[in-house]
């Protein structure tokens, strides 16, 4: 590793720098920042973000930098959807503005929340290096408080250099966006404050029972207070080294898809005070059930990617209610969420709209299942998702993974991450989207042993011609756990007809739907589908006629053009409802 790097390697924000923060008080720095492409890491290598305009002797030096005169981009974007320059751009970008900040009490703490860069991001405030995170897609805070001035200047270099020891790896079948793309704010919080606030109702209580969790900032002995006015609710939390944690009656409304009942709840303590809108809900496996609120549910899902034709991967609120509202028409009660975290928005949206997700981390195709620092990259980002979207009833499943091949490697990883996920959130099920074993034409997937739900991606009709091979894999199969079939699908270009076996057509597209739907309905152990997928996607591997470099497997196409096999799905969907 070159030197100008490992400086700048130390102070990583992980998972344990997250602070509680929804419906805080939050001062935006989104909008007009400066920017300059970076390719050789001219910004690193020769430390740009010190400014030094003068030698030692106060003799002017050259400077290969203007930042107040660079070009402007209103973040967050992704570069890629800003300019048509930049849409195949990979590599690093650097922003700067100004800013001004005034203290408003002594004792309060400053924190930068960046909502997501992808992959790597290092920030820089007033000439000093603050620190880096990598993980494109869950969020990262970092306490400036002894950084700031009255006028300021951060830097932030991100870098979406796909790199194989990466998670993802450098191959996907997705498209590599890179940017700023989610939200950059400033919190003030006092110095203690409530770093975690998590709520529940606690599994196998009968839906009679809340479960809060509290960790503040500091390891103080203090008494918190719960509020839920709409359940005459007034809880006192003893907390006991900044630790507290408690289990009471209550009598909530379920939420749930069809009734997406969200109470308002309060928690302060000390000077701090934090709120949300939270569901209650149970989600459980009993033997080959999938059992919500404590009824038996098939999960008639779909996956969906964050990509938008405009905006790339940062949708706007309308984007990605307009895909929920899709979903709903389809007829959907769930949405596999593939295969990053998608933005909190994502889940604070189904919460009140009414659907079920799986949320998953990029541990997809071939990441270096032997590598520690690998390891430990996916586990936080598995932690930050866990800890960013705790509250949200809608999420149901962490997934730890898409399409690995079945190695002891692999199996200790993956394994070790399905743990991880039980350990810290006992409120709701973990899978992976698996493969079956098509040497021997069973589903036998060795992870299944840490899984609660076996998922299972498999693409007869379209990679694998022969249906007949999936109805004995269907029938040789003995799964000890409930399968979702977490993907099938076929490419298929809007409007572009043929018969049902020409390719790249909406006929042969539905055609295998209709087949699919044939063979899965057949299959007790079948406890819900998320075909592949909601819409077109960008993807640079696609370069087929049919594909201009989307994958083209969505049910509609990138501008919303619903395809044949749209139709099949949502009358399967509704003949079950
Ligand atoms: C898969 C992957 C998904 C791809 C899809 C495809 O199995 O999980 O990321 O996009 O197949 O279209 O090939």
């Amino acid at each position: 590793m070159e030197s100008y790097v490992s400086e700048t390697e130390q102070r990583v924000a992980f998972a344990d720098t997250m602070i509680y923060d929804r419906f805080r008080k939050k001062e935006s720095l989104n909008g007009i920042w400066h920017y300059a492409v970076d390719q050789y890491d001219t910004c690193m290598i020769h430390k740009w973000y010190e400014e030094k305009y003068y030698d030692d002797k106060g003799n002017l030096l050259p400077v290969d930098y203007s930042f107040d005169e660079w070009d402007t981009m209103n973040l967050p974007c992704c570069w890629n959807t800003f300019d048509k320059m930049y849409l195949l751009y990979e590599g690093s970008m650097i922003f700067t503005r100004k800013f001004f900040f005034e203290r408003q009490r002594e004792d309060e703490r400053v924190l930068l929340k960046i909502g997501a860069v992808n992959y790597l991001c290092r920030v820089f405030l007033n000439k000093k290096y603050v620190g880096m995170h990598r993980g494109g897609s869950t969020p990262f805070y970092f306490d400036i408080t002894d950084f700031l001035e009255h006028s300021n200047r951060i830097l932030i270099q991100a870098d979406s250099t796909r790199r194989d020891e990466q998670v993802p790896p450098a191959i996907t079948d997705w498209f590599n966006y890179g940017g700023i793309y989610r939200d950059i704010e400033i919190i003030r919080v006092p110095k203690i404050h409530i770093k975690k606030f998590q709520i529940s109702l606690e599994p196998g209580s009968d839906f009679k029972k809340i479960r809060t969790d509290i960790m503040l900032s500091e390891t103080v002995n203090s008494t918190a207070v719960l509020t839920i006015d709409e359940l005459g609710i007034k809880q006192e939390i003893m907390i006991n080294n900044g630790k507290g944690e408690i289990i009471f009656e209550a009598f909530p409304k379920l939420w749930s898809p069809e009734n997406p009942k969200l109470y308002q709840v309060t928690l302060s303590c000390e000077n701090d005070v934090v709120s949300d809108r939270v569901g209650f809900r149970e989600i459980q496996v009993k033997g080959m059930d999938i059992l919500f609120n404590g009824k038996p549910i098939f999960l008639r899902g779909i996956s969906c990617h964050e990509d938008s034709a405009a905006n790339g991967k940062a949708l706007t609120d309308e984007e990605r209610r307009e895909n929920i509202c899709i979903a709903k028409e389809l007829g959907c009660n769930f949405m596999r969420v593939a295969h990053y975290p998608h933005s909190e928005r994502m889940a604070q949206l189904a919460d009140e709209l009414g659907i079920l997700l799986w949320e998953e981390i990029p541990v997809y195709w071939n990441v270096h299942f032997k590598s520690e620092d690998t390891y430990q990259d996916a586990e936080n980002q598995l932690c930050e998702l866990i800890t960013r979207d705790f509250n949200r009833a809608s999420v149901i499943i962490w997934s730890v993974g898409n399409e690995n091949n079945d190695t002891d490697d692999r199996l200790k990883f993956m394994g070790k991450l399905a743990e991880f996920s039980h350990k810290i959130d006992h409120t709701r099920l973990v899978s992976a989207a698996c493969f079956a074993n098509f040497v021997k034409n069973v589903i036998d997937d060795r992870l299944e042993k840490y899984l609660d739900i076996i998922g299972i991606n498999e693409y007869y009709g379209w990679y694998s011609p022969d249906f007949k091979i999936l109805s004995e894999i269907l029938d040789n199969s003995n799964p000890q756990k409930p399968v979702i079939i977490t993907e099938f699908g076929a490419d298929a270009y809007a409007g572009n007809r043929g018969t049902i076996t020409d390719k790249g057509t909406e006929d042969c597209q539905a055609f295998i739907y209709e087949k699919q739907i044939e063979n899965i309905q057949k299959i007790s152990y079948i406890k819900g589908m998320t075909p592949w997928i909601l819409r077109d996607f960008r993807c640079p591997r696609r370069t087929n006629i049919t594909q201009k470099y989307y994958n083209t497997k969505g049910l509609i196409s990138a501008n919303g053009t619903r395809k044949m096999a749209f139709y099949i799905l949502r009358d399967f969907y509704n003949s079950i409802k």
